[in-house]
């Protein structure tokens, strides 16, 4: 089994490994988690950090000096273990006062609360040295398609964003902002459902350059789309600020299973994007790799700990196997036989024009459509096939 280490930069959510089992149907399974004991344990395992919602660290509701507390006792186990907390996120969706949204209520005020709520958690995260902060807007959405103007809450959202962007531009914050889409639940329709929407909507912001995406698996998943395909074209447009890694089977409940318990051909070509750049290169990704998944509230904290290695596990095997595709002569071979690398050939010649194009009668007039392959086809199956035998460890 490879051994995960700092180098990974494998993070986990806070309220991932403290999920303490309650569902819609029932109640806890777990006792709740202390956060210097999630911070020993997360080292102790080989991860590099820790993010958190701020009421994941200290409940809603409390004190200043309950909050000073909890802060206090974070800072000191980051100190004792060498952890860090790369990104924080604010919590719009628990809370009652939440039920219609924060930034997209129907109400006012409570726009005006969550963007406070959600500044005081910036300034934490900033202080606490994180240079992402997530925004998964879970209840910004509605049930009834007469009770939501869609395109006043965008205009809401982008108000927001808007704001946050020119605080950390006039504070000199060395932080990023990553929108996390979600289709559907809690609210049944969520605004920026998918990977594409959020992409389209950061072009319309004031500062689009500090606005990125923190996509996960089991949300693009649920929506049915292919989450590794998602995550190309974000490098492509230079989006990719971060990455929330999980499990899902198809389309239904949010299910956050370990990393790999899902679509584990997806996983594998994930894990071979996010470290090879794919066939053909092109910009690969840094940042970390966390986790955001919820351990099953069939385990007690044994199977916790055992589900968090195996996030990291899986995560390293599927790289060691990626490394074995790509260095195969056989696979090499496939990809040029399937026509691999000549898609990153474009399609007109250096100083082509359309006028040269058009006059090309090899390109048209005299092309042979019905003799152009021959009956020959592609061999992307056998392709597949290869990517398959190395997932399976059988080459
Ligand atoms: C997040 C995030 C999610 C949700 C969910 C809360 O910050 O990335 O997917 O909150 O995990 O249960
Ligand atoms: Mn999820
Ligand atoms: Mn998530
Ligand atoms: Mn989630």
């Amino acid at each position: 089994m490879p051994i995960p280490s700092r180098d990974d930069k494998f993070s986990f959510g806070l309220w991932t490994i403290g999920y303490n089992g309650a569902d819609p149907f029932g109640g806890p399974t777990r006792a709740p988690l202390d956060v210097v004991h999630a911070v020993e344990k997360l080292a102790e395992l080989g991860a590099y950090g820790l993010t958190f919602h701020d009421d994941d660290l200290y409940a809603f509701g409390s004190t200043d000096a309950e909050r000073d507390t909890q802060i206090g006792r974070l800072k000191q186990a980051l100190s004792d273990t060498g952890l860090i907390v790369p990104m924080v996120t604010t919590n719009l969706f628990s809370a009652p006062v939440f039920k219609d949204g924060g930034f997209t209520s129907n109400d006012r005020g409570v726009r005006r609360y969550a963007m406070r709520k959600a500044m005081r958690q910036l300034e934490l995260g900033v202080e606490l040295g994180a240079k992402t902060f997530v925004m998964w807007g879970g209840r910004e959405g509605a049930e009834y398609d007469a009770a939501k103007d869609i395109r006043s809450a965008l205009e809401r959202y982008r108000e927001a964003l808007n704001v946050f962007g020119d605080y950390v531009t006039d504070k000199g914050y060395d932080i990023r902002f990553a929108i996390e889409p979600k289709p559907n639940e809690p609210r049944g329709d969520i605004l920026l459902p998918t990977v594409g929407h959020a992409m389209a909507f950061i072009e319309t912001l004031e500062r689009p350059e500090l606005f990125g995406l923190n996509p996960e698996v089991g949300h693009e998943q649920m929506a049915g789309l292919n989450f590794a395909a998602g995550i190309a074209q974000t490098l492509y447009q230079g989006k990719l600020f971060h990455i929330d890694l999980n499990g899902q089977r198809g389309i239904k409940y949010d299910q956050d299973l370990v990393f790999g318990h899902g679509d584990l051909h997806n996983a594998f070509a994930l894990v071979d994007l996010l470290e090879n750049g794919g066939p053909n290169g092109g910009p690969s990704y840094d940042g970390p790799r966390h986790f955001d998944y919820k351990p099953s509230r069939t385990e007690d904290e044994t199977g916790v700990w055992d589900s968090a290695a195996a996030n990291m596990n899986t995560y390293l095997l599927l790289k060691e196997r990626a490394a074995a595709f790509r260095a195969d002569p056989e696979v090499q071979e496939a990809l040029s036989a399937a026509r691999v690398p000549e898609l990153a050939v474009p399609t007109l010649s250096v100083g082509e024009s359309y006028d040269d194009l058009l006059a090309d009668r090899a390109s048209f007039e005299d092309f042979d459509t019905d003799s152009y392959f021959n009956g020959k086809g592609f061999g992307f199956v056998r392709l597949q096939q290869l990517a398959t035998e190395h997932l399976m460890g059988a080459r």
